[in-house]
């Protein structure tokens, strides 16, 4: 196995403090099918996609065996640890990236980290006990991600006075149970969760004040790949018919203050993101 890439959480800090955005490439373990051939299917499919994000420029790989688009049921630990544990092995084996778990579940987080991901994505913000409990433990840095609701019903009526401001809140609040759990601070990276729980006008109001969020002084991750706000917006109901939406989103992010960026088109976003790093080298003296 390739050694972690430096440490993961110096290599963000970095970039952040230089404005190099990094460009996180996402990686779905598809459920399997009953048999044994149907994992190996999908350890190969998903070792296959890895493989061409990582040719396409990521610096990020984030692995997730659960889906948590809107309306998804939960998955149990064991079934998610076979499903991502081999990809992940697979990867580091060969690929000479570090590697995310996108996961809500601390036995799945201590799983993923001793089959080699240096970093851990969580979707519910590290709200369960043991999955916060997991992050002290396995000390590597951690996506805290903001979600009103859980995934099976969050869609259906999203509320809030001011998004922004209870975003802040929860971020102060986060933050500080997470340090108090024992979490180095150089470990926690911010994301306000578009599309999870929010309108269509909730997500834009965060994505036109994504800014604010730097007020925390760590680095921040945006993910509006493909999302179905980008759908409402063009008009084009095929996911993957909304790269061009997704580039956009992910520069204006990027200009307003976002470190990283999670996508599924990693070309794409990786050209749109050389712009950004031309136009920023440019300034110096
Ligand atoms: C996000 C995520 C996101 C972070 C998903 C999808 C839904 N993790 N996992 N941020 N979204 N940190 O990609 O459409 O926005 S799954």
């Amino acid at each position: 196995m390739p050694d972690q890439p430096r440490d993961l959480a110096e290599s963000i800090h970095d970039a952040a403090a230089t404005g190099r955005i990094l460009v996180m490439g996402i990686v779905n373990v598809t459920p399997d099918s009953f048999s044994d051939g149907g994992r190996f299917d999908s350890l190969e499919t998903a070792l296959a996609h890895a493989r061409r994000l990582a040719s396409e420029g990521a610096d990020i790989l984030d692995i997730g065996g659960e889906s948590t688009r809107p309306g998804a049921e939960p998955v149990d630990a064991r079934a998610e640890i076979q499903r991502v544990v081999p990809v992940i092995k697979a990867v580091r084996a060969e690929i000479d990236l570090p590697v995310s778990i996108d996961t809500m579940k601390g036995e799945v987080m201590r799983a993923a980290v001793a089959a080699g991901a240096g970093m851990i994505n969580d979707v519910n913000g590290l709200r369960d006990p043991d999955a916060l409990l997991a992050a002290v433990e396995t000390c590597v840095p951690t996506c805290i991600m903001h979600m009103q609701g859980e995934p099976r019903t969050m869609q259906l009526q999203p509320k809030y006075d001011d998004v922004v401001e209870e975003l802040r809140l929860f971020f102060r609040e986060r933050i500080d149970t997470c340090l108090a759990a024992g979490m180095s601070e150089r470990n926690l990276v911010l994301d306000p969760g578009f599309g999870f729980g929010k309108s269509l006008h909730h997500n834009l109001d965060l994505l036109d004040r994504f800014a604010r969020f730097g007020e925390f002084g760590l680095p921040l991750l945006a993910g509006i790949s493909r999302k179905s706000m980008l759908g409402r917006i063009t008009g084009r109901e095929a996911a993957d018919d909304r790269v061009a939406a997704s580039v956009a989103a992910g520069v204006l992010a990027a200009e307003r203050g976002a470190n990283i960026l999670r996508v599924h088109d990693v070309a794409e976003t990786v050209d749109a993101v050389s712009v950004i790093h031309a136009m920023r080298e440019n300034r110096k003296p």
